[in-house]
C-alpha cells in the first residue's frame, strides 16, 4: 500500500474582511452574468480558450484525487455533423413521446425542441466523459470514486472558466447519450457527462426572461 505523499506548504490570499467581500460580490457578478445559450455564432475561438477551460475544470477537487472526466474538444465538421445528426434522432424520438408530459411542461418556459443546430454552428463541441474506473501506471484497473460529484464540480469550474472568458456555452445532455462513446470512439469505462457546445453567442442572441431564487429560498441558517 501507498503510505502518505509528501506535504507542501499552504496559504491563501491574505485579505482584509472588506477586500474579501469585494472580491466575492465581485465575483457574484461576473457569475450572476452568466446565461445558458442556445444560438450560436460560428466565429472561430482559439484552441487556447479551450485548453485554458479544460485546465480549469482539471483542478476541481475529486473522490480519492482519481480526476475521474475526459473531455474530447471537437473542432472537426464532419464529426460535429454526425454528432448533431444522432443528437437530433434521440431528441425527435424524446420530444415525441419518449419524455413524460410533465417533464415537457417543465421544459415549456425553455422554449426547446428536438433541433440542435448550435451543435452544428458553435465552433467547438467538448464532451465531458465521466471515467467510471480508471488504470494504474502498470495498467491494472482502478476503481474511481464519487464520481459523479467530481464531473459535476469539474463541469462548473469548465462553465465559470469559459464565462470569465467572455465565451458562451450550454449544459446539453441528449438523451440518451450512448452515441458520444460510438462517434468518438471512447473506451466503455467512460461514459457521456455533458456535452458543451462552446463559441460567442450569435449576433442578437435572446435568453429566456428566467429569475434565480433569492438567497432566502435556498439557504437555511442554523
Ligand atoms: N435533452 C433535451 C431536453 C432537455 C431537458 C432538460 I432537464 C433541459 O433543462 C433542457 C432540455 C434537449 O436538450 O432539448
Amino acid at each position: 500500500m501507498a503510505g502518505p505523499l509528501p506535504t507542501i506548504p499552504y496559504t491563501v490570499d491574505p485579505l482584509t474582511e472588506a477586500e474579501s467581500l469585494e472580491r466575492a460580490e465581485a465575483f457574484f457578478d461576473v457569475m450572476d452574468a452568466r446565461r445558458s445559450v442556445r444560438e450560436f455564432s460560428d466565429r472561430p475561438v482559439p484552441r487556447a480558450l479551450i485548453e485554458h477551460a479544460i485546465a480549469t475544470a482539471g483542478t476541481a477537487p475529486s473522490g480519492a484525487h482519481m480526476q475521474p472526466w475526459t473531455f474530447v474538444a471537437v473542432s472537426d465538421p464532419d464529426l460535429k455533423r454526425r454528432i448533431r445528426e444522432a443528437a437530433e434522432a434521440e431528441e425527435r424520438a424524446s420530444y415525441g413521446g419518449r419524455m413524460s408530459d410533465e417533464w415537457l411542461e417543465a421544459l415549456a418556459p425553455l422554449g426547446t425542441d428536438w433541433q440542435k443546430p448550435f451543435l452544428e454552428t458553435a465552433p467547438w463541441l467538448v464532451v465531458l466523459f465521466a471515467q467510471r474506473t480508471g488504470v494504474t501506471a502498470d495498467g491494472t484497473k482502478r476503481k474511481h470514486y464519487y464520481v459523479q460529484e467530481s464531473c459535476g464540480i469539474a463541469a462548473g469550474l469548465f462553465i465559470a472558466s469559459l464565462h470569465r472568458a467572455g465565451l458562451a456555452t450550454l449544459t446539453h445532455t441528449p438523451s440518451p447519450m450512448r452515441f458520444l462513446s460510438e462517434v468518438l470512439e471512447r473506451p466503455a469505462n467512460e461514459a457521456p457527462f455533458i456535452l458543451f457546445p462552446v463559441g460567442y453567442p450569435a449576433e442578437g442572441a435572446r435568453v429566456p426572461d428566467l429569475q434565480r431564487k433569492p438567497l432566502s429560498e435556498v439557504v437555511i441558517w442554523r
